[in-house]
């Protein structure tokens, strides 16, 4: 009996999906990586840490789920990553913010080489999906700066920490500053 099979329109070539589910790998990473400090910070007493980094942990879901979304609207398919290697002790609070930029950078990277390639691709339909991404990227890079400048203005002697941890909660209220896009 003839099958009347439906093959999907891709408007996404081959490579672009590859790219695409290796990003969905690093978000979800970024998820698991947040979601590792924020129990560390727990159970150390850094609560506003925490409630910030499981805020973070969420969001970085979310953004992986967009790409989840996108990818298969476009056609291809986007497949569950396998997370692996996950640090789960710190040595202080402020290595967990200076672990936050390092991979934060990276993520910034990986999407501006992505965007890259959608010029030289000519897929300007993931080009203008990924602008949200660069936005994003650069808010977050600004927000984990501005906590690591937290531990050199404030001090960690006497009281300091524990004064970080509270401005620290008050980071995510950046992100009214430019919440158009979420
Ligand atoms: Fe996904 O926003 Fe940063 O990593």
């Amino acid at each position: 009996m003839k099958q009347n099979l439906i093959t999907p329109q891709r408007s996404l070539n081959k490579e672009m999906e590859k790219w695409l589910n290796e990003q969905i790998v690093m978000e979800g990473k970024s998820s698991a990586y947040y979601l590792s400090m924020a129990s560390w910070c727990e159970t150390k007493g850094y609560n506003n840490s925490a409630e910030f980094l499981y805020k973070h942990s969420d969001e970085e879901r979310g953004h992986m789920l967009k790409l989840f979304k996108y990818v298969n609207q476009a056609g291809g398919h986007a497949l569950q990553p396998e997370i692996v290697d996950i640090k789960h002790t710190f040595k202080s609070l402020r290595e967990v913010f200076e672990d936050v930029l390092k991979h934060e950078i990276q993520v910034t990277k990986s999407i501006h080489e992505i965007v890259d390639r959608c010029l030289t691709s000519k897929d300007f339909t993931t080009f203008n999906f990924l602008q949200w991404f660069v936005v994003e990227q650069r808010e977050e890079e600004t927000i984990a700066r501005r906590a690591l400048e937290l531990f050199d203005i404030i001090g960690e002697d006497g009281v300091g920490l524990w004064t970080i941890d509270m401005e620290i909660g008050k980071l995510h209220g950046l992100d009214d500053v430019a919440p158009a896009h979420r």
